[in-house]
């Protein structure tokens, strides 16, 4: 794998070299999607919006946790890349790169500052005009609902763990689709609940709340803690099928779903103990969110094991409503592989996963794009072909790959990660996938949680002083593959 990862990367050093200011011409070439795909890049509020107090947004969460809690190093979205007063020169360089979607987030508190009751209409404004924009540029708003960041005044009675955060949710859910359901075509209910609530909500409860111990590796979360959570997540499900049901009977043509994150998972050896703990840990990660999603019901081994620790708060009626009001898309956010093996001491339900091996890691793990694959045909197979929108891939190595020299960024190791992401793409729709769209993560540099604004992940660098973009060879490539729907590989 690194040996073809380190050939890649020096084919692609030669087509940067000449294409930091030029397009490829459109000829026949290795890879052509089919008619129809549907590209684009990905974002979220907190991450680019800035203006954190402007026109009545209330407080959220993240807010609280980079300017109170400096969970990012004293960095906040506080300005971010400004898109809430840039928006239109940012819709005019993803309109010259050619892409046909955008898919961005609502921030909750725009649209009512105290998480519930009274509508901030300014805040609805703001997203009718990048809407507007976005459809004048012949680009297809892709929204998400809910990107992290709830509400602090919700937060502060009880978050996602209280039962009524589902109405919290819908409530909020109908007044946006009521605003601008007319026009936006494409909706995801949340983001990636296994990352926000596993994963985020683990680590701040370690940090915040005195009785458990602190979690310094967010690989080794224990067990227990997971299953606490798991009442959350029931919580994203049930609103997120809630959610559905008031946007179809509002009568709104657009197609709605949920983005997850999925990981596939390999066992380091073929031993049974190695096997085992691979299905556990797909099953917390993966089938946890998937099955409820796509088949309308928990898995239930996975319920078993959390139900050994904690209750779920599954009360009559709730898998009704799941099971009844099912996505018309999945949104797939895939970044990296996750490798394990048993280990009866890791309080992870005895599951250990294996660092990364990666010589030049990137970001979000290990680089392996025939994971994607095999996600995209393991979902295909297990869950009656779902049509699937790759909502998020994309990826950052550092200052090495991602440094401004002469006006240019020579990101050649994001380059050869997209492009053999996008042939993994292709290959799986070859398979029969049901594959239908592509979103990057990101068309910008910007804020990328507790990690701050040092890991870029942009198509465009920003320059965070002076809010400049530049266009990085990646961006140049990206325009050529849209235009051509597809590459030479
Ligand atoms: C996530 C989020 C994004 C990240 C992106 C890069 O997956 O964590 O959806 O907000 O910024 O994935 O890490």
């Amino acid at each position: 794998m690194k040996t073809i990862l380190l050939l890649g990367a020096s084919f692609f050093l030669t087509i940067s070299l000449c294409s930091c200011s030029n397009n490829k011409e459109s000829k026949v070439q290795d890879i052509t999607f089919p008619q129809g795909f549907v590209w684009g890049t990905a974002t979220s509020a907190y991450q680019v919006e800035g203006a954190y107090q402007e026109d009545g947004k209330g407080a959220s969460v993240w807010d609280t946790y980079t300017n109170q809690y400096k969970l990012a190093g004293g960095e906040t979205g506080n300005v971010a890349i400004d898109q809430y007063h840039r928006y239109k020169q940012d819709v005019a360089l993803l309109k010259d790169m050619g892409i046909q979607s955008y898919r961005f987030s609502i921030a909750w508190t725009r649209i009512l500052p105290e998480g519930t009751g009274k509508v901030n209409q300014a805040g609805i404004d703001y997203y009718l005009r990048l809407v507007d924009e976005l459809l004048k540029a012949g680009i297809e708003p892709a929204i998400t609902l809910y990107h992290w960041d709830l509400p602090q005044a919700l937060a502060d009675r009880g978050g996602w763990r209280n039962r009524e955060s589902v109405k919290w949710f819908t409530d909020y859910a109908e007044i946006v689709f009521k605003a601008i359901g007319d026009r936006v075509k494409t909706w995801i209910t949340f983001n990636e609940p296994f990352i926000d609530r596993m994963m985020i909500g683990s680590f701040l409860r370690s940090r915040l709340d005195p009785t458990i111990e602190p979690i310094s590796n967010p690989f080794a979360i224990p067990g227990a803690l997971i299953a606490q959570q798991a009442i959350e997540t029931h919580h994203w499900i049930l609103a997120h099928a809630k959610a559905i049901k008031i946007y179809r009977s509002l009568g709104l043509s657009g197609k709605i779903g949920m983005t997850l994150s999925i990981s596939p998972v390999y066992p380091e050896t073929d031993s049974e103990a190695d096997r085992n703990a691979a299905r556990v840990e797909d099953g917390l990660h993966n089938r946890w969110f998937l099955h409820p999603v796509l088949k309308g019901a928990y898995p239930e081994d996975i319920r078993a094991l959390y139900l050994k620790h904690t209750g779920i708060g599954i009360q009559e009626g709730d898998m009704e409503v799941i099971k009844k009001n099912r996505v018309d898309f999945l949104g797939v956010n895939y970044y990296s592989p996750t490798r394990v093996k048993a280990n009866s001491d890791s309080k992870r339900f005895g599951i250990e996963i294996l660092p990364n091996s990666d010589e030049r890691p990137a970001f979000n793990g290990e680089v392996y794009p025939e994971g994607l694959y095999d996600l995209l045909v393991r979902i295909d197979t297990e869950y009656d072909h779902p049509v699937i929108y790759i909502t998020e891939n994309g990826a950052g190595f550092g200052s090495e790959d991602d440094s401004l020299v002469d006006g240019c960024v020579h990101d050649m190791l994001r380059q050869d990660y997209l492009k053999r992401h996008f042939a993994e793409a292709h290959r799986a729709i070859q398979a029969g996938v049901k594959l239908q769209r592509y979103y990057v993560w990101s068309c910008f540099d910007n804020f990328e949680w507790v990690f701050g604004y040092k890991n870029r992940f942009g198509l465009i660098h920003v320059n965070f002083e002076n809010q400049e973009r530049i266009w990085k060879d990646s961006a140049f490539d990206f325009q050529s593959c849209i235009k051509n729907n597809g590459f030479d590989q």
